[in-house]
């Protein structure tokens, strides 16, 4: 697959916390670094997103005595999974993985900030109206064609490149250069949807060189 000068690579919530040792660790988290920086260089334009929570945020457990990490719960916006806390504002978990190195990223996205509204997708929050502003980003700069990299593969990846096709861009996921928390057939659930919303999967390995 070639690289053109209208596509752009989204690094999804490569920080601490979705990395070995963080509050929610994504098995392996950190070897979507280096599939990362082989390719980046291949791309014009690389936009990093960031999880970045309050410290009590609707999304946590811990905001309701007597559930567990991992339950569902029923939020004004629908099903919402409840995660350890994590990727809380300014804290250490929340900084990318130092051993990123991206300099060349032209905007970094926050999401997950409001208290009350999760957000996988770097488009929408999880109740799938407030946007991110992203769209608007990318159509204003002339950028098509996404592919997607980082954590995690079964949700915010995964959201961000249906997000994508739901809006009209081509979505590309690279698979080795993710990784998935993989609870209760997310991985499946999230393959049958790209399926059925024409998100590619390929590899890394597969693109070929910037063009001029
Ligand atoms: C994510 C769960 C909660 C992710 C973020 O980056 O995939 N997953 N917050
Ligand atoms: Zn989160």
């Amino acid at each position: 697959m070639r690289i053109e000068a209208h596509d752009v690579l989204i690094v999804v919530d490569v920080q601490n916390d979705f990395c070995p040792g963080g509050a929610l660790a994504v098995l392996h988290g950190d070897q979507v670094i280096e599939p990362i920086h082989r390719i980046a260089p291949r791309f014009e334009h690389i936009v990093l997103t960031q999880d970045w929570h309050p410290a009590s945020h609707a999304s946590f457990a811990s905001a309701y005595p007597g559930k567990q990490s991992f339950e569902t719960i029923e939020l004004p916006y629908g099903v919402q999974t409840l995660w350890p806390a994590h990727c809380v504002q300014s804290s250490r978990g929340a900084e990318f993985h130092p051993a990123l190195k991206l300099p060349q990223a032209e905007l970094l996205l926050r999401k997950g900030f409001r208290p009350q509204i999760d957000s996988y997708s770097a488009f929408f929050e999880n109740d799938r109206t407030t946007a991110t502003g992203l769209a608007g980003y990318l159509r204003a700069r002339g950028l098509k064609r996404a592919f997607f990299a980082g954590l995690a593969y079964d949700f915010c990846v995964g959201c961000s490149a249906l997000d994508a096709r739901r809006l009209g861009f081509d979505a590309i996921v690279l698979r080795d250069a993710c990784r998935a928390i993989g609870l209760d057939g997310s991985v499946q659930a999230i393959e049958a949807e790209f399926a059925r919303s024409g998100v590619q999967l390929t590899d890394s390995t597969e693109l070929a060189e910037l063009m001029g």
